[in-house]
């Protein structure tokens, strides 16, 4: 099968979401004609509205470019997506259970789907995040029940995303993928599809191999990140600012500490090692280092409610007589992402201690229980004390001098993210404490 992608090729995409939305409407900017598939009917519409149904940078001026110009149309139909279109990507996600295992349930129906659908010289994609040794074990047997083989019925290839969330657009764009394929035709006709919309490195291999180096790329920022909060808590302990020891630290060519904070969220980072565990257990091979990781990282939203605790008892205060104000909900920074955030474990515990929470995101509006204020100032009156979770830009700029006079006294601010100066807290008449100081 000797095919070439060009514009005329339809683009299927199923899954609407962070990542599937993004990446159809740049095959549309760059002149496919794509149909997206999704079975929630509201995310639908408001797509075939021309509007965003996630808060991504730009997404919805590129939702209502590609539906006005009839390059992007979707639709609840998930057959017809898989019917009508040449290159099929399957962009749905793949979480983890309550047990920690990997929850391919979503993933199997959208794969069923295609397989109902299946036709000869189709190109099939997963981008979804994968446990090794998935597509050989789950997806290809699902694939090939209507009596097509891959790799010669049809074109077979994993290319997982490395998007990060608030910069989804311009990084799909620029990018380098690895593309695993089910033979080497394969992984090629995939490479020359993505070469339309991304100008990063296409990097091509076997499926499995790509399987891993995926999960291992979000590992790998796990474990980094729970060594930071780890080094942190050492510090504070030993009395040395963490913040100092991690920035000097870095300045050696070959150490890149990522930042200790209040804890690691999102749906990719705190679920991928996860996969890795998992299969590991599987083969009989125990992943200490990965699994270790996972902990530390898990437990540092209670290390942030004992530096609470602490600061509390330093203005001679108990944290079930206390108002707490909480600001950030998302899980990271300029988002409104609230999936895996550490903030619900803050807000949910400080709430069982009898706690007064008011709480503050610029980008959510959700509260898991405290009570919400639109603004910082009315989550910050009369609190006892001021505690960062997540490093929105706005609160790199907070009012010092004012939040203290509105605080009570002696004011208070725990800052998770490490996104103060401690200096200019204390000289704002705000006694500072933080992770790692
Ligand atoms: N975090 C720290 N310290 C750091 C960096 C992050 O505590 O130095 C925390 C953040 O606050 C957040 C969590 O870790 O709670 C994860 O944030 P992240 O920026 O490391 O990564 P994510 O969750 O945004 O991961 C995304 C994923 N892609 C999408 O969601 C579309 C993931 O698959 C990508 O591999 C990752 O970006 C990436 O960095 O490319």
């Amino acid at each position: 099968m000797d095919t070439t992608v060009d514009k005329s090729w339809r683009i299927g995409i199923l899954g609407m979401g962070y990542v599937g939305l993004p990446t159809a409407t740049i095959f549309a900017k760059r002149g496919f004609r794509v149909l997206g598939g999704d079975i929630n009917a509201g995310i639908v519409d408001a797509i075939n509205r021309g509007e965003s149904p996630i808060s991504e940078k730009g997404l919805d001026i590129s939702v209502r470019e590609a539906v006005s110009k009839g390059m992007l149309h979707a639709t609840s139909d998930t057959d017809a997506v898989v019917r009508e279109s040449d290159a099929v990507l399957v962009v749905v996600q793949t979480p983890i259970d309550d047990e920690k295992k990997p929850d391919l349930s979503t993933l199997k129906s959208a794969v069923r789907t295609i397989s109902k659908n299946l036709a000869k010289g189709k190109l099939i994609i997963i981008e979804s995040t994968l446990p090794p040794g998935a597509t050989q074990e789950t997806i290809i047997p699902i694939l090939e029940q209507g009596g097509l083989k891959a790799g010669k019925d049809f074109y077979l290839a994993y290319s997982p995303e490395r998007a990060i969330p608030t910069r989804t657009l311009e990084e799909i764009q620029k990018n380098s993928r690895i593309i695993g394929g089910i033979t080497e035709e394969s992984a090629l006709l995939a490479r020359e599809l993505y070469s339309h919309i991304t100008s990063g490195e296409l990097v091509t291999g076997d499926i499995k191999t790509a399987e891993v180096v995926k999960v291992i790329e979000n590992t790998y920022r796990d474990v980094n990140i729970a060594l930071s909060n780890e080094i942190a808590i050492f510090c504070e302990k030993l009395g040395v600012d963490a913040a100092g020891v991690i920035e000097m630290a870095n300045k050696h060519p070959r150490v890149n500490l990522l930042q200790p904070g209040t804890g690691v969220g999102g749906h990719c980072i705190p679920k991928d090692p996860h996969f890795l565990i998992s299969k590991a257990k599987e083969l009989g091979v125990e992943l200490r280092v990965i699994s270790s990781a996972r902990k530390v990282n898990e437990d540092m939203p209670k290390h942030l409610l004992e530096i609470i605790g602490k600061a509390l008892k330093s203005a001679d205060k108990r944290i079930d007589d206390s108002k707490v104000a909480v600001l950030g909900i998302a899980y990271k920074g300029n988002t409104g992402d609230v999936r895996g955030t550490p903030s619900r474990e803050v807000i949910e515990t400080l709430m069982e201690m009898r706690c007064n929470v008011f709480s503050h995101d610029p980008f959510v509006s959700q509260d898991f229980g405290g009570k919400f204020s639109n603004r910082v100032e009315d989550a910050a009156r009369d609190a006892d004390c001021l505690v960062i979770v997540t490093d929105h830009d706005e609160y790199k700029q907070l009012d010092l001098k004012a939040l203290s006079k509105i605080l009570k006294k002696p004011a208070v601010i725990v800052d998770g993210r490490r996104i103060i100066d401690p200096q200019s807290a204390e000289e704002s008449d705000l006694h500072y404490f933080g992770v790692g100081y």
